[in-house]
């Protein structure tokens, strides 16, 4: 059975409601954040870099949320959460994967712990960098919000994909920016049909976030 580490409305929102779609048996294993479990021995030997999620199947460890969501999607075909290998809809899957984790993603990081990205810690600093990341996001949610209009209502066109569970996860981060998701029309209708999908639902629930989402 699969087993996932997570917390509460962490990256592994994602791979949860992935497994809800699918329909396979899995276990949640609760990091706990506030004792800093991911930072212990036991957690950094299944990921290094201290961060959730982590999915185990069987003798297999497999950090980074994009990673896992390939994984889950190409193990289970039958769910059809993934166009096929070696096709131009695959191709660009990547493309708003990659551009979902290394760039929004990142940037969301900033607007929750700007201190990080500070030289000196101060307050201030902190604060110029919060701000400049609601900007920024407000960008790409921007770009995110054109390509749903040209392509809707899902982000590869009609067919859901592991992207609109990304894209949902990263919708609920951004809730609290100015220019957040819902002020996009493109994207409060996808947020509107997610919101009511049976594996959304469920892994929210199950996770304990109570309503609203985003
Ligand atoms: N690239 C990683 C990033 C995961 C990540 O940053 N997870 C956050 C929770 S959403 C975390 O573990 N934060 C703990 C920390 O930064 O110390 C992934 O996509 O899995």
């Amino acid at each position: 059975m699969y087993k996932l580490h997570y917390s509460p409305g962490n990256a592994n929102l994602t791979p949860h409601m992935m497994l809800k779609a699918i329909g396979v048996d899995y276990e949640l294993i609760l990091v706990d954040r506030a004792s800093n479990a991911h930072k212990s021995p036991e957690y950094l030997k299944l990921n290094p870099a201290g961060r959730i999620p982590v999915l185990v199947d069987g003798d297999f460890t497999l950090p980074e949320t994009a990673a896992i969501c390939l994984y889950l999607a190409d193990k289970h075909p039958e769910a059809e959460l993934a166009p096929a290998l070696n096709t131009e809809k695959r191709a660009v899957l990547y493309r708003w994967l990659m551009y979902f984790t290394n760039t929004i993603q990142t940037e969301v990081l900033m607007f929750y712990y700007p201190d990080r990205y500070t030289a000196d810690g101060s307050e201030e600093a902190a604060a110029n960098v919060k701000a400049a990341a609601a900007e920024r996001l407000g960008e790409m949610l921007t770009i995110v919000d054109e390509a749903m209009g040209t392509s809707g209502p899902y982000m590869l066109g009609e067919k859901l994909s592991l992207l609109d569970f990304y894209l949902f996860m990263l919708c609920r981060w951004c809730r609290l920016i100015e220019n957040k998701p819902r002020s996009f029309s493109n994207l409060d209708a996808f947020i509107r049909q997610m919101e009511v999908n049976p594996a959304v639902i469920g892994a929210f629930e199950t996770e304990g976030i109570a309503q609203p989402w985003t």
